[in-house]
């Protein structure tokens, strides 16, 4: 049996929309930041000779959970693991097993380190030696975001696969998530991808990700954290928006989700500084600090945990 584990990621310049019928291939490039903290684990076993197809079931282990995979989430999920099977000729059946090490209840499940951990763990279950930014190119196959989970602390995906970025500043970051809902969402994001190109303001978004993207990449190159912060929200407000505008319109942000990020403004406003701040195809916030802006995140975390769940890369779930 095979286990290996892979994080999870947050795009700053986010993937959002899918040249249609390219495998997963983005309408502009992203760029995240590796969450080495949030991590799926996945094993592989073969099954006997007598199987006749591939099958999941959760893994069972200490401090992770299982994720709770839908019907259609879990046949993506062994699509996936058949497609790297045919690419690299394996025959058989095998049992996948996995599971989070965050609760899949909260709100935070992306399948970026489900579909990167599946992609590494078959790649070392068939003995495959392939690099990463090979591994990259066949993870974004089964779902884009995971293509940017095999790199840290940044990843750059512009095409076909990802590749790490080693000169942007800052060094290793704090990161959070104020978990403001923990439902499921009413719009997966597969389904977001084709519904934003819906939007009237569609128009020129790839340019504005672009010209977000070498703003960003510069404000970290340069250590310009204001920079950085300012593009960081309006790229995720410029996605919500995309969201708002579909036809049919729909959304993710909620009451909670807006005093969460209105209370980051209010640092921002009376401090010159504070955490860059985004939020995914969901409600939830996520933080990130600078390693010197320690005492802020703690101050920070501590207030809106008088409200809602926040998991932090140093403090774990609270
Ligand atoms: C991202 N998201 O860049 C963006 C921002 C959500 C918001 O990639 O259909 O699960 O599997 O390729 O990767 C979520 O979409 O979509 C996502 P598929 P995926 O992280």
């Amino acid at each position: 049996m095979t286990s290996v584990t892979a994080p999870s990621n947050i795009a700053l310049i986010k993937y959002m929309g899918k040249v249609e019928g390219t495998g997963n291939r983005p309408t502009n490039a992203s760029l995240s930041y590796t969450m080495n903290h949030l991590v799926t684990e996945v094993s592989i076993a073969a099954l006997p000779k007598e199987a006749t197809e591939d099958r999941w079931r959760p893994l069972v282990k200490p401090g992770f959970g299982a994720p709770a995979l839908s019907e259609t989430g879990r046949a993506k999920f062994l699509n996936h693991f058949r497609f790297l099977k045919e690419t690299w000729g394996v025959p058989g059946f095998h049992e996948i097993a996995s599971a989070n090490n965050f609760p899949s209840d909260c709100g935070l499940a992306s399948s970026a380190s489900s579909f990167a951990a599946l992609t590494k763990a078959a790649a070392r279950a068939f003995g495959r030696g392939e690099s990463a930014e090979e591994l990259s190119r066949l993870s974004r196959r089964g779902s884009g975001s995971s293509c940017r989970s095999f790199f840290s602390p940044w990843a750059l995906w512009r095409e076909e696969g990802a590749e790490s970025v080693d000169d942007l500043g800052f060094g290793d970051l704090l990161h959070a998530a104020v978990v403001v809902s923990a439902g499921m969402k009413q719009v997966s994001s597969s389904e977001a991808h084709r519904r934003v190109l819906s939007s009237p303001k569609f128009a020129g978004r790839p340019e504005r990700a672009e010209q977000r993207l070498r703003e960003l990449m510069s404000a970290l190159r340069e250590k310009n954290w204001t920079e950085a912060h300012r593009v960081t929200w309006d790229e995720f407000v410029d996605m919500h928006e995309l969201f708002e505008t579909s036809q049919p319109a729909f959304g993710y942000r909620n009451r909670a989700s807006k005093d969460v990020v209105d209370a980051c403004r209010h640092i921002w406003s009376f401090k010159n500084d504070g955490p860059l701040v985004t939020m995914d195809a969901g409600p939830n916030v996520h933080l990130l600090f600078r390693p010197d802006q320690r005492e802020l995140a703690d101050k920070m975390v501590t207030h809106f945990q008088e409200k809602h769940v926040v998991m932090s890369s140093w403090r774990g779930l609270k």
